[in-house]
């Protein structure tokens, strides 16, 4: 029908004499219609969450057990006997999570926790893995 030609044509001339003002609806996308007319068609939203990351320790054999409780308490606001628990499940298994975070807080904290065992002597490793 001329009418739908006439409007579809209106549209996407309106379309690109705006485009900067339409920036936010750019994921509009063509699709045929009944009367065989151009149209347009809202796009799924391609939103993602952030990934997530582990905060980790490992296990060695010579940074003292107080240490790794204090690091616990003091860069992961663990409380006393939760920061035991996890540092005695790191001294048996070998790793342990500390927290989990976005990638900015995860890098923050590794780098923190690794400057902060190097000032003392002792070589903890901090790390990070994707969830
Ligand atoms: N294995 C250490 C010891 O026996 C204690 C320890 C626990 C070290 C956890 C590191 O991430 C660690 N003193």
């Amino acid at each position: 029908m001329l009418c739908t030609k006439v409007r579809n044509a209106l549209i996407l001339a309106l379309c690109t004499y705006f485009e900067i003002a339409l920036v936010g609806m750019s994921d509009l996308k063509p699709f045929r219609d009944n009367d065989d007319g151009l149209a347009v068609e809202e796009a799924k939203p391609k939103l993602k969450r952030p990934p997530l990351y582990k905060v980790i320790l490992l296990n060695d054999d010579f940074t003292p057990m107080d240490f790794v409780i204090e690091i616990l308490m003091y860069f992961f606001s663990m409380p006393l006997e939760k920061a035991t628990r996890v540092m005695l499940q790191i001294h048996t298994q070998g790793v342990g999570v500390c927290g989990t975070y976005s990638k900015d807080v995860a890098e923050t904290k590794v780098y923190l926790v690794n400057e902060y065992s190097r000032e003392h002597q002792h070589p903890l490793l901090c790390s990070m893995e994707e969830v």
